[in-house]
């Protein structure tokens, strides 16, 4: 008996200890730390800066008046030979820093010094298929756990101390295309997982998983046709609905190996409760052998974090002929609706197609659509009624069979398949109620070719070569209005934008250019107010948090991604940039 009032009093003598010196009183990362880590600045424990994915932080000491003092504190190699394509956003906690690398690899970094405090190198196998490249955009945070996806469709959760793994968990079949690449995050205590495969005629879908053992919860397709299920604390699964109705908009049995991947991961917004996946390309990317919308391809996913079940979906492209995805994030915003003057609870996204979409993001409802790159021919708009497309004529690429059965008729399509946008994150600013978008302007020859389903080969049915549309920028980050639909600035760049946006309460828009400036520049006018050249293209999104009372700023650098890969005559035209692997960090210089 004495001995526990002995303990008890221990307990509350330390409590009242770490309080009173500022220290914090337990390390582990809550849910309420995720729910607030958009308002905190101490850290950042979650993808996007909050799970709604804003990258706005409220941080001010580094502002359009000091941000000229901003100087490196430290640099970091991710060593080795695997320099290339790094597009991962770090996660700080608790004074660490955890960084995923190329080729599947976590750093632990002390996040004031620099110091490498551990790695793990996850052991890949032979015969991977990621389709862009050998990259990973970030880790989850949760309790003492450090969690992230790797090449062969794997989860792999460590301790944030020791970098000891902890479990392990498989997420699919790497042999039949499976991969994964995207930051996961956590909604509602649960670890909120997509795959990556869509070019391999994979089934893309959402799991949501326990973060501290990694089994599963819930598991919902993407594609319709689809059986989700939940799941047990043994593992036993019990069926939780068709996605969508059997063929209502697929014909035939393609549906089976439809695609709709959701590679680049989700937001997740805790006032609905709602996860929001974007979905890739429904496949075969030729689109005469699948007629109908092909739900819930090139889509907007609203899912239950509870139910595992969709709330709503919006197709940004119904019956995609051309890769144009819809896997880019959704990003919860208040939205003051110009047409009502009210404040509507809405998401923005700026689609693969070169449309911006505002969405009610409790039912999905289209409230305004607009471009947000300046040559777009495979739609004029959209029917503000039905939320659909108005298709060009002849936009498409032809059929095969309507020829000589072999190649269909090539068009030209602006925007390329890499997007107006691609996986590189937008930003939207409190402060300005302004996106920030890290557009391309590019378009493609694209063609239609037979093809048929064989596990684990690429499964396209398509070619195509990528054409710069200017001599002189493929780039633009651009500020757009959601109301007015207006581009009020744009910067452009030569190389094509390929990393994520920052935005601060200091008045300030960061990003970085393959041409490796990480740039910082006024959020109202697009004023650059600061650059330093890290050494090799950056293709990740920035971040910012306070460590002892001193605002840094973060971000990855490597060149690499789909744009070498896939880019044809603009990866010729920017293969002089240089592949790398580091992280750097900056802070105000004291004069
Ligand atoms: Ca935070
Ligand atoms: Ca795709």
């Amino acid at each position: 008996m004495q001995k526990h009032k002995t303990l008890r009093y221990s307990a509350v003598a330390f409590a009242v200890a770490a309080a009173l010196s500022g220290a914090p009183a337990r390390a582990d990362v809550t849910d309420a730390d995720i729910l607030n880590d958009a308002k905190t600045t101490g850290d950042v424990v979650s993808f996007g800066l909050g799970t709604q994915g804003q990258r706005y932080s409220p941080a001010t000491q580094i502002n359009t008046k000091t941000v000229k003092n901003l100087v490196p504190a430290w640099s970091m190699s991710f060593g080795g030979e695997k320099q290339r394509g790094q597009e991962s956003q770090p996660v700080i906690h608790n004074g660490k820093m955890f960084v995923t690398a190329s080729y599947s690899r976590l750093f632990a970094i002390d996040a004031k010094s620099g110091k490498k405090l551990w790695k793990y190198e996850h052991r890949l196998p032979d015969g991977i298929m990621p389709c862009c490249d050998v990259i990973n955009r970030g880790a989850a945070l949760y309790g003492n756990l450090v969690i992230f996806a790797t090449l062969d469709a794997q989860l792999v959760a460590l301790n944030q101390d020791t970098g000891k793994v902890v479990w392990k968990e498989k997420i699919d079949d790497y042999k039949a295309g499976y991969s994964a690449t995207a930051a996961p995050i956590i909604a509602k205590g649960k670890l909120i997982t997509g795959v990556s495969g869509g070019e391999f005629g994979v089934v893309g879908r959402i799991d949501a998983r326990d973060p501290m053992t990694g089994k599963l919860l819930w598991s919902r397709p993407t594609v319709e046709g689809h059986m989700g299920y939940t799941y047990d604390k043994e593992g036993n699964k019990t069926e939780n609905g068709i996605s969508g109705t059997t063929n209502a908009t697929w014909s035939g049995d393609l549906w089976q190996t439809g695609g709709a991947a959701t590679w680049n991961g989700a937001t997740y917004d805790p006032e609905t409760n709602l996860i929001f996946a974007g979905t890739g390309n429904p496949a075969p990317w030729n689109s005469h052998l699948r007629p109908g919308d092909n739900l819930f391809s090139s889509s907007t996913v609203a899912i239950d974090a509870d139910t595992g079940k969709i709330a709503w979906h919006y197709q940004n492209t119904p019956h995609d002929g051309w890769d144009f995805d819809g896997v880019n994030e959704f990003v919860s915003f208040d939205f003051k609706d110009p047409k009502t003057g009210k404040v509507v609870k809405a998401g923005g996204k700026a689609d693969r197609n070169g449309f911006f979409f505002v969405n009610d993001r409790t039912n999905g409802k289209l409230l305004n659509v607009f471009p947000f790159v300046k040559k777009i021919t495979w739609a004029t708009g959209y029917d503000m009624a039905t939320g659909r497309p108005l298709y060009t004529a002849d936009g498409r690429p032809g059929d095969p069979n309507a020829g000589d059965g072999k190649k269909g008729n090539s068009v030209f399509s602006a925007p390329s398949f890499l997007g107006g946008k691609n996986q590189q994150q937008i930003a939207y600013s409190q402060q300005t109620g302004l996106f920030y978008v890290p557009a391309n302007e590019w378009g493609m020859d694209i063609w239609n070719e037979p093809v048929s389903y064989k596990k684990g080969a690429a499964y396209l049915g398509a070619g195509f070569t990528i054409k710069a549309l200017h001599d002189d920028y493929i780039g633009a980050l651009r500020a757009v209005d959601p109301a007015t639909g207006k581009i009020v600035w744009e910067n452009k760049n030569y190389a094509p934008l390929w990393g994520g946006v920052l935005t601060t309460a200091g008045g300030l828009v960061f990003y970085g250019t393959p041409e490796g400036y990480l740039k910082g520049v006024d959020a109202k006018t697009g004023k650059e107010l600061w650059s330093f050249q890290t050494g090799t293209g950056i293709v990740a999104p920035p971040v910012t948090w306070e460590q002892d009372g001193e605002q840094m700023i973060a971000v990855t650098t490597g060149w690499g991604g789909a744009v070498p890969l896939w880019g044809g005559d603009v990866a010729k035209r920017v293969n002089y940039l240089e592949q790398g692997g580091s992280v750097w960090v900056f802070k105000l210089h004291k004069g």
